[in-house]
C-alpha cells in the first residue's frame, strides 16, 4: 500500500487497482481539497502504467453529499467541480464509484462521470439541488437522462428526491448493488472490469432515450401546482428539454450557466438559509455538543385525544413501543381505531404494506392505569389544556416512574415552570409541543424549563430528529414562539376587519403571499369555540383594543363555529367548500358601529405589512427575552409549522431584504421599530 496524495483524498494501490479514498467529514462534501485531490487521483491513475482501474470510495457515513454548501458564499477556488468531472470523463482507464450512505448532487455527478457505479444495499442517490433553489451544475442533468430516461431524470431533478440503490439499479443509474464490505466488493468489481478488457464507458456517449414531450409539458403544470411559488422546479423542465435537444458540450455549458444564475437568486439564498438554520437549530444554547441524549426505547403517552393519537403513531412509526393511557376503555378503543384508520389509508394508497401496518399497531398498547409504565424512558402528557388536570397527571407520573424517566408536556401555551414546580424532580421536565396533525406536521417545538437537565434537552432534540421532525428548542413564554407570533398575526387580522377589510380580502392577500391558508380560513378550520377559549384564557393580559375586539365571541354567539358548524367567517357546503356569507358582513358592520369604527378601503400592501410585521415585531420581543436562541430558529418554526414559504426564508430572513440588511447592521430593534411604525398607522 503506498500513500500518494492529498489531505482529504488519499490513494492506495491494491494489485493493479488504485483505491482513491475521500475523507472529508461530516459528509465528504466537494470542498476545494477534495476537488483537487480527485483530479490528482485521476492523474495518478493515468500516470501509473501498471494501474488498470481505480475505485472512488468514501470514509465515514456517506459517499460525497454534494458541493460544499459552505463554499457558496465565498469566491470559488479552482479547480471547480466542472474540471473534476471533465477529468473523470476523460480518463482512459475505467473508474468505479463505490457508493454508501448517500450520493447527492455533485456527489452523484462525480459518480455519473465514472465508467461504473456500484452501491451498498441501503444507499441512496439523488440530485437534491432544487431543494436549495438551484439545479445540478456539473453534468447531472446531461448524464442522468442518458442512463435513467428523461421522465425519471426529470422527476429526480425537479423534486430532488433520493432513490434507494436497488431502484437505482433498476433504472440503470448504478450497475451493481452489493452488501458486506463495500471497499473489497468494489476492488473485486474493478478486477472483473479489467479482466473483461477494462472498457471505459462514458455516459455522455449514450444517446438521450426517446421520451413523450407531452409528458414533459404535463409535468410542468403538475410541478407548478405542487411547488407553488418555487422557481427551480419549473426551470428543471426547461433544462431537461434543452438537454434532449442540445449537443453534450453545449448542454453542459448551459446547465452550468443556469445553476450559477439560480445560485444568486433570492429563492436560493432563502432555501440555503433554511437548510443551514434547520441544522443550526439542533445546537442547543448552553448545552455542550458532547452531552449524550438518553436512549429512548419505551414511551407512554397520557391522553388518547387528537394530539395523543398522532404522537403515538409518530413513535410506533419508528419502532418504539407506546403505552397509551386514557380515562376510559371506550376512549382508548376509539383512539386505537383512529390510529388504525391512518394506516389503512396509507396501505390503500400503497405507501405502507399491510405487514408494516400490523407491526406498528402491535407496538401500541392501551391502559387506564398508571402502574404499568414504571419501566418507560419517556412520558408525553397530551391531556386537555387545563393546568390543574395536567398537574394531577404529573403527580401520578411522579409516583410510578423511574427517577431518570423524562416527563414531557405537549401543552401549546401553558406555563411549563408551573408544571415543573409540581414535580419531585424538575430536571426531568420538558416540553415537546407537536403540531396538529402530529403524525404529519414536521415541526416540533421543544420547550426548556429553568431546571431541565442538559441531557434531557439533548434527548428531546435527538428524538425529534429520530421521529423525522424538525426540532427547535424554545424557552418559557406564553404560547412559546409559534403560537405567540401567530396570535399577534391573528390579532392584527382582527383589527384589519375593524378597520374595513374583509375576511376574504385578508385571506386572499396572505395566500397570494404564499401561506397555504389565510388567518380566517384557519380559524374556521380550528373552530371558533377553540379560538374563543384561547381568547378567554388570555383576555386579562390583552391590550384594551384587543379586549374589545370580540369578533370571535360574536361569531360563537351566532352559532358560527367554523367548518364544524358549516359556518364561521365563511359558509361551507357539504364538500367543505368555503364561500362568502353576507351575514358575516352584517356581523362585522354591527361590531364596527358598536366599537365606533368607520370602515375604510384597505390596500393589500397594508394588509400584508401589518400581518407580517405584527409577527416580526413579536419575534423581536421573543429574541430580546431569549425565548428563542436565534432568528433562524424562528424561520425554521414558521416554515415547518405554519407553511411560511421556505423560498422566502422565513419571517426573520425575509422582511424587505434591504430593511433586513440595514436592521442586521443597525440592530434587531430596527425591524421592531419598522413594525411598530407600520402598526401604529392611524386606524
Ligand atoms: N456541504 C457542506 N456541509 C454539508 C453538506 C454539504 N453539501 N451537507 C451536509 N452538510 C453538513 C451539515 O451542515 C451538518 O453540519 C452536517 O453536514 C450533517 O448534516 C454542482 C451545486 C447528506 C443527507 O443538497 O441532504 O452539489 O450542522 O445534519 O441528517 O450540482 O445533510 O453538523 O455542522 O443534514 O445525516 C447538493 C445536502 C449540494 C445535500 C445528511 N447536496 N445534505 O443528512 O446530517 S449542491 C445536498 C443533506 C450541489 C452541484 C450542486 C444531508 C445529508 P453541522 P445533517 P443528516
Amino acid at each position: 500500500m503506498t500513500e500518494l496524495l492529498a489531505r482529504t483524498v488519499s490513494v492506495a494501490k491494491q494489485g493493479n487497482i488504485l483505491v482513491a479514498t475521500v475523507d472529508n467529514p461530516p459528509v465528504n462534501a466537494l470542498s476545494h481539497s477534495v476537488r483537487a485531490g480527485l483530479i490528482e487521483a485521476v492523474k495518478a491513475l493515468e500516470g501509473d502504467a501498471a494501474a488498470r482501474a481505480m475505485i472512488i470510495v468514501c470514509e465515514g457515513r456517506t459517499f460525497i453529499a454534494g458541493a460544499d454548501i459552505h463554499e457558496f458564499k465565498k469566491p470559488m477556488v479552482a479547480p471547480l467541480l466542472g474540471e473534476v468531472i471533465d477529468t473523470l470523463d476523460a480518463a482512459t482507464k475505467p473508474i468505479i464509484a463505490a457508493i454508501h450512505g448517500t450520493a447527492l448532487g455533485g456527489g452523484l455527478e462525480v459518480a455519473l462521470a465514472c465508467s461504473y457505479r456500484i452501491a451498498l444495499d441501503g444507499a441512496k442517490v439523488g440530485l437534491p439541488e432544487v431543494k436549495l433553489g438551484i439545479l445540478p451544475g456539473s453534468g447531472g442533468t446531461v448524464r442522468l437522462p442518458r442512463l435513467a430516461g428523461v421522465e425519471q431524470a426529470l422527476a429526480m431533478i425537479s423534486e430532488g428526491g433520493q432513490i434507494p440503490a436497488r431502484d437505482a439499479r433498476e433504472k440503470g443509474i448504478v450497475d451493481e448493488v452489493v452488501s458486506g464490505d463495500l471497499r473489497s466488493a468494489a476492488v473485486a468489481f474493478a478486477a472483473k472490469v479489467v479482466a473483461d478488457g477494462g472498457k471505459v464507458r462514458r455516459t455522455t456517449d449514450l444517446p438521450v432515450p426517446s421520451f413523450d414531450p407531452a409528458a414533459l409539458e404535463a409535468s410542468r403544470a403538475a410541478l407548478a401546482k405542487k411547488y407553488k411559488g418555487f422557481k427551480a422546479p419549473l426551470v428543471a423542465v426547461d433544462l431537461i428539454k434543452m438537454v434532449t435537444e442540445t449537443p453534450v458540450a453545449e448542454a453542459i455549458a448551459l446547465e452550468y450557466k443556469t445553476c450559477k444564475e439560480l445560485l444568486v437568486s433570492p429563492q436560493s439564498k432563502a432555501l440555503r438559509h433554511i437548510f443551514a438554520a434547520e441544522r443550526e437549530a439542533l445546537k442547543i444554547d448552553g448545552v455542550d455538543a458532547e452531552v449524550k441524549p438518553r436512549d429512548i426505547k419505551k414511551v407512554a403517552i397520557v391522553g388518547p385525544g387528537t394530539m395523543g393519537r398522532g404522537i403515538a403513531s409518530c413513535f410506533v412509526n419508528i419502532g418504539i413501543p407506546v403505552t397509551l393511557i386514557g380515562l376510559t376503555d371506550e376512549g382508548l378503543a376509539s383512539a386505537v381505531k383512529a390510529i388504525g384508520k391512518i394506516y389503512e389509508g396509507s396501505v390503500k394508497r400503497g405507501s405502507l404494506t399491510a405487514e408494516e401496518m400490523e407491526r406498528r399497531m402491535a407496538l401500541l398498547t392501551t391502559t387506564t392505569a398508571y402502574d404499568g409504565i414504571s419501566d418507560v424512558d419517556l412520558v408525553i402528557e397530551a391531556v386537555t389544556e387545563q393546568l390543574d388536570v395536567k398537574k394531577e397527571v404529573f403527580a401520578k407520573l411522579d409516583a410510578v416512574l423511574r427517577d431518570d424517566a423524562i416527563i414531557a408536556t405537549n401543552t401549546s401555551f401553558l406555563d411549563i415552570e408551573e408544571l415543573a414546580a409540581t414535580s419531585k424532580n424538575a430536571t426531568r421536565i420538558a416540553g415537546m409541543h407537536f403540531f396538529n396533525p402530529a403524525n404529519v406536521m414536521k415541526l416540533l417545538e421543544n420547550v426548556r424549563a429553568a431546571k431541565t437537565a442538559p441531557d434531557v434537552l439533548a434527548t428531546t432534540t435527538a428524538l425529534g430528529k429520530r421521529l423525522g421532525k424538525v426540532p427547535v428548542m424554545v424557552g418559557r413564554s406564553e404560547g412559546f414562539v409559534a403560537n405567540r407570533m401567530l396570535s399577534k398575526r391573528t390579532r392584527e387580522a382582527q383589527f384589519l376587519l375593524e378597520d374595513g377589510a374583509t375576511p376574504q380580502q385578508v385571506d386572499r392577500v396572505l395566500t397570494a403571499f404564499g401561506f397555504p391558508i389565510g388567518p380566517f380560513a384557519l380559524a374556521d378550520l380550528a373552530g371558533m369555540d377553540i379560538m374563543a377559549a384561547a381568547r378567554a384564557a388570555r383576555v386579562a393580559r390583552m391590550s384594551p383594543r384587543e379586549q374589545q375586539c370580540n369578533i370571535v365571541d360574536r361569531l360563537v354567539a351566532a352559532g358560527r363555529l367554523g367548518q364544524k358548524s358549516s359556518a364561521g367567517y365563511y359558509v361551507y357546503d357539504d364538500n367543505r367548500k368555503a364561500s362568502h356569507d353576507p351575514a358575516v358582513d352584517e356581523l362585522l358592520d354591527a361590531h364596527r358601529r358598536e366599537r365606533g369604527f368607520t370602515a375604510r378601503a384597505i390596500s393589500d400592501e397594508e394588509i400584508l405589512e401589518r400581518c407580517l410585521f405584527a409577527m416580526v415585531n413579536e419575534a423581536a420581543r421573543i429574541l430580546d427575552e431569549g425565548a428563542a436562541a436565534r432568528p433562524g430558529d424562528i424561520d425554521v418554526i414558521w416554515t415547518n409549522g405554519f407553511g411560511f414559504p421556505t423560498y422566502l426564508g422565513g419571517p426573520m430572513f425575509m422582511p424587505t431584504r434591504s430593511a433586513c440588511r440595514r436592521s442586521r447592521r443597525r440592530s434587531t430593534n430596527m425591524r421592531a421599530s419598522l413594525a411598530i411604525s407600520i402598526s401604529s398607522r392611524p386606524r
